[in-house]
């Protein structure tokens, strides 16, 4: 199969080899009343991307393609989250904190859950992450690599943290990775749009993007 509208350039992929990777679709990054709210930012942005998102995941199951969800989530202790990344933000409502959705970023926590729209359904992997890539410190890359995965579509929030940060890594890994435009987002729209041009840029040096309506065009022509 083939995206033709993806930049830099055309996208080929087989629906057996490529994995559908939404990153940290979770209430505590996208509902009112979660983390990313708390730290002041409007989550309505990131909302808006669910129904593209929702669309591109029914299609890409209809497909019988691989999911993978990842939830950015510690373990009850916080063993697994240095004092580094607990320091930071507001340090009013730090990572395993209460919250109003139970404590922030822990597993298990209301907070924690993919939201409902796009909930995990039965032989879906799902990751928790106590990084902000995908890669670091999961079992990820050896399950792909046990299903021959060479191909990622990522989507998921947020486009400079999270996504940007799993896509670089599985580029070092050897996949080729497409990033679909309408189906990520940032706190900081200026974000997005940056780290989509440094995506593609100098040829693809990170990989492809393109909207999710090429890939549903793609999938409905089969090849
Ligand atoms: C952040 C994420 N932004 N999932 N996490 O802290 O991008």
């Amino acid at each position: 199969m083939r995206i033709e509208e993806a930049l830099p350039f055309p996208y080929g992929f087989e629906t057996g080899s490529t994995a559908l990777v939404l990153i940290d679709m979770q209430r505590d990054f996208i509902e009112p009343g979660g983390f990313g709210e708390s730290l002041g930012n409007d989550v309505s942005l990131l909302e808006a991307i669910v129904p593209a998102t929702q669309a591109a995941l029914k299609a890409w199951r209809e497909a019988g393609g691989l999911v993978v969800h990842t939830r950015e989530a510690h373990r009850p202790d916080l063993s697994d989250c240095p004092p580094a990344k607990r320091n930071r933000g507001n340090p009013a409502l730090r990572i395993g904190d209460d919250g109003p959705m139970g404590r922030i970023l822990v597993a298990g926590e209301p907070g924690n859950q993919i939201i409902e729209a796009l909930a995990p359904v039965g032989g879906e992997i799902v990751i928790d992450k106590p990084g902000k890539g995908a890669f670091h410190a999961t079992g990820l890359h050896a399950l792909l690599k046990e299903r021959g995965i060479t191909h990622l579509l990522f989507g998921g929030v947020t486009t400079e943290v999270c996504v940007q940060t799993s896509m670089r890594e599985a580029n070092d890994r050897g996949y080729d990775c497409l990033l679909l435009e309408d189906c990520t987002e940032s706190y900081f729209p200026a974000f997005k749009a940056a780290t989509l041009d440094m995506v593609r840029a100098q040829g693809g040096i990170v990989g492809w993007t393109a909207p999710s309506t090429a890939l549903l065009a793609a999938l409905r022509r089969g090849l």
